[in-house]
């Protein structure tokens, strides 16, 4: 397992004890690599490689989203506390069967989410849209899939949603998904198997030193294998640097919650770490 993070136009690499920073490295390349192992193994032995100090990744460090040219994409209803709380905030306008709907269908639910240079990453600032009056974090596992549709790592990402623009019209659901500060990756790109179906999703939302809310999922509960999603994204599409898929929340509060501003976000997904990031 190799951990890549991002500051600003260098990388960090760890392999277990052995921390790196590198010159002359690219995620795009990464993306593109048939054999992503073997494109990283050899920085660990070169000499243009700076060794440094296990201190340096610490969750007290910022690091840019782990993206180049990487387009940011979701699926969305994989997990049934998504499929039952979507219903709940979209009975009134008549949208709450599409939910249902695709719950059960053979065909995903996939949007764009964000481009590379949008998202933020780990200790950076994320966003509530001011035109939204209920406000939400999405904890979501997120597949790195290589040029030639390949999971080959892992990362955490925050689907920043507004409910009620969701909830008033399903068409509406771009506006709800997509703008500024709605995306957070980080802290880190993890290279290898390390994501079982044990492994646990959690998410503490923290207000003026009080938990706000905390819950907690694990990978089982998805309804969707990986590949399936992979595989329909890539259906008649190319990406030629590669894709991020967040594969879908299995956390969403309960009606009376929303974000504030100055409330902290903690994400924490077993084997990829912590992604903490604070609403503007
Ligand atoms: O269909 C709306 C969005 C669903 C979503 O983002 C999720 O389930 O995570
Ligand atoms: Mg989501």
């Amino acid at each position: 397992m190799i951990k890549i993070y991002r500051d600003h136009d260098d990388y960090v690499l760890q392999n277990l004890n052995q921390i790196i920073r590198v010159q002359g490295f690219s995620l795009d390349a990464l993306f593109q690599s048939t054999n992503p192992v073997e494109y990283l193994t050899p920085f660990f032995g070169s000499t243009d490689s700076e060794p440094i100090q296990q201190k340096v990744i610490s969750i007290e460090t910022p690091w840019q989203a782990p993206v180049e040219n990487q387009e940011i994409w979701a699926a969305g209803v994989t997990y049934m506390r998504s499929k039952s709380a979507r219903m709940e905030e979209s009975e009134q306008s008549g949208g709450d069967h599409f939910y249902d709907l695709v719950y059960e269908a053979e065909r995903p639910e996939l949007f764009f989410k964000s481009t590379g240079s949008r998202a933020r990453g780990h200790l950076s600032l994320v966003r509530i849209r001011d035109d939204s009056a209920w406000n939400v974090p999405e904890p979501e596992l997120t597949l790195a899939i290589n040029s030639g549709g390949h999971i080959f790592g892992y990362t955490i990402g925050n689907d920043m949603s507004s409910r009620s623009i969701e909830g008033e019209n399903p068409l509406y659901l771009p506006q709800a998904k997509i703008y500024r500060g709605s995306c957070a990756i980080g802290p880190c790109l993890v290279v290898g198997n390390v994501i079982t179906p044990e492994s646990k999703i959690s998410i503490t939302v923290t207000r003026q030193s009080k938990v706000e809310f905390h819950g907690d999922t694990s990978v089982s509960q998805l309804k969707r294998r990986f590949n399936e999603l992979a595989d329909y994204l890539y259906r008649e599409n190319e990406f030629p640097c590669g894709a991020y898929l967040m594969t879908g929340t299995g956390i969403v509060p309960d009606a009376g919650f929303t974000l504030q501003s100055g409330d902290r976000i903690q994400i924490q997904i077993e084997g990829l770490g912590v992604l903490e990031n604070d609403v503007e």
